[in-house]
Parts: structure tokens; C-alpha cells; sequence
């Protein structure tokens, strides 16, 4: 299947109007991609869109990657605040990724910079709350797919990391008694240092994000086993992830859609 037949696979993509094409900046395929993954030409396209040009033709659907292709400041996926009656004070987030190097699945900003962040480094993986980080001693930067979930919640200040359905660490105090602002800046790929911005190569996410959900409450360790065991499981009652398609106010990010997690 070639890439525009795979396009319009996709059903709504037909309706793109001449308009609404002019405000595509960037479509084509991977072929200059240098991967083993040979699928990946005629398979994907880029996305880089003025938001909603892409997604008022889309269904919403979760059977789609993210894919950032290098370390850069240029790439990233843009949400506004958190669309919650109150302030979070429990939280869990989970996402399948697939990278080579360390960076930043998604960042939170809301009156300080790092006030939700999920990231990983060569040996440690980490959730950051209202500025404070905790990790956990775990490699997953080898290019495979790998579930990656934090917990938290204010009342004890317990957290805890799940990587690909096991517990990597846990602990309590982390910001107890705090409360996370439900009004801010939630972008996926980068370290926010401002609202919606501040980004560096270096904190930059490299590869493939897919199924990240968010939700206002504690899943139990059950709940993540069994999310590890399937890409498409899971649906956020904060964010799904159909909204980081659909709700994006920008997406600078390669979609790969069908997506790629296996
Ligand atoms: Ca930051």
C-alpha cells in the first residue's frame, strides 16, 4: 500500500479541501529514513499542521504513533491545560514508547516548569512532581517497545514507576499535601522551561510515543500489568489517547499511523 492510498485509508482524510491542505506545511514520506524498519516507507507521514486543520477531518482514533525523528527543539505535540473540575492531586500516566536515547515522553507546566514530566536516560527512568524527581534504575533506551507508567498521589505523597508491567520503585513524601494546577501547558516530546516552550535538544524526545493516557486516579498494579500487555489497552479519564491527537492546538511531530506498537 503506498502512502497515499494508506492516506485515504483513513477515513475523513478525503475531505481535506484545497484550504485546508494549503495550511499543511510538510507532508511526505519517511523514504529518506534510515531504519531497519523497512515498513516504514509508504507507511507513514508527517504531520506537521496548524492543528486543526488536521484533526476536524479525523476521526478520533488511538491507532497512531508519534514519531519524533531527531533530538530537536522543532518537534513537539501541544495541549492546553488539563481538563479537570479540579486541581489533581492523584494522578497516573502511562505510555508505550520506543527510543534510543534519553528524553522527555511529555511535560506538564502549569505555574512552575516541571510540574508533571515523565522522561528516561540510559539507566534511569523518572517522574518528575511540582520540580521534584524520583527514578528508577531500569534500561529501556534499546530501541524495543516498553511500558512506561508513574503514579502519584498528594495525600501520603506515594508514587510509584511501572516499567513494562513490573514495579521499578516506590516511595512516599513525594510533594505531599500538594496539588497539581489543572490550567497549563501539557506537551508531548519536550522539557517545557517556559509555557509551551524553553525546549533544548537535549531534553528532547527521539522515536516513538503511542497510547499515552492520563488519569485522575491511582490504577493499581493490576491495572498496569494488564495495560503492558496490549498497546491499544487503556483510556484516560483526563487524556486519551485519541485527544493528543484531537485536541492538539499543535502537532510538530511525525503521525505513523497505522501505529507501530507491538
Ligand atoms: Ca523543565
Amino acid at each position: 500500500m503506498t502512502w497515499r492510498t494508506r492516506l485515504r485509508a483513513v477515513k475523513g482524510f478525503s475531505k481535506f479541501t484545497r484550504l485546508e491542505m494549503t495550511k499543511v506545511v510538510y507532508l511526505q514520506t519517511m523514504m529518506e529514513e534510515k531504519t531497519s524498519t523497512s515498513l516504514l516507507i509508504g507507511w507513514l507521514f508527517i504531520g506537521i499542521f496548524s492543528g486543526s486543520a488536521f484533526t476536524e477531518v479525523l476521526p478520533p482514533t488511538t491507532d497512531f504513533d508519534y514519531y519524533f525523528p531527531k533530538k530537536s527543539p522543532e518537534y513537539a505535540v501541544f495541549l492546553h491545560d488539563l481538563p479537570l473540575e479540579q486541581d489533581l492531586t492523584v494522578l497516573t500516566a502511562c505510555a508505550w514508547i520506543k527510543t534510543n536515547y534519553r528524553g522527555t515522553v511529555f511535560s506538564y507546566t502549569a505555574v512552575q516548569d516541571d510540574d508533571i514530566i515523565m522522561n528516561v536516560t540510559p539507566n534511569v527512568v523518572y517522574m518528575w512532581i511540582l520540580s521534584e524527581s524520583r527514578g528508577a534504575s531500569v534500561k529501556i533506551l534499546d530501541y524495543k517497545w516498553h511500558h512506561f507508567c508513574v503514579t502519584w498521589q498528594s495525600s501520603n505523597g506515594y508514587w510509584k514507576i511501572f516499567v513494562d508491567g513490573g514495579y521499578a520503585n516506590h516511595g512516599t513524601g513525594l510533594k505531599t499535601g500538594k496539588t497539581i494546577p489543572k490550567t497549563g501547558s501539557l506537551v508531548i516530546g519536550q522539557d517545557q522551561d517556559s509555557y509551551a516552550g524553553g525546549f533544548t535538544a537535549s531534553d528532547a524526545f527521539s522515536g516513538f510515543i503511542h497510547n499515552l493516557n492520563i488519569w485522575d486516579t491511582r490504577l493499581s498494579n493490576e491495572e498496569i500489568n494488564e495495560l503492558s500487555k496490549s498497546c491499544s489497552a487503556g483510556e484516560g479519564n483526563v487524556y486519551k489517547w485519541s485527544d493528543f491527537l484531537n485536541e492538539a492546538y499543535n502537532i510538530k511531530a511525525y503521525v505513523a499511523m497505522p501505529s507501530f506498537c507491538t
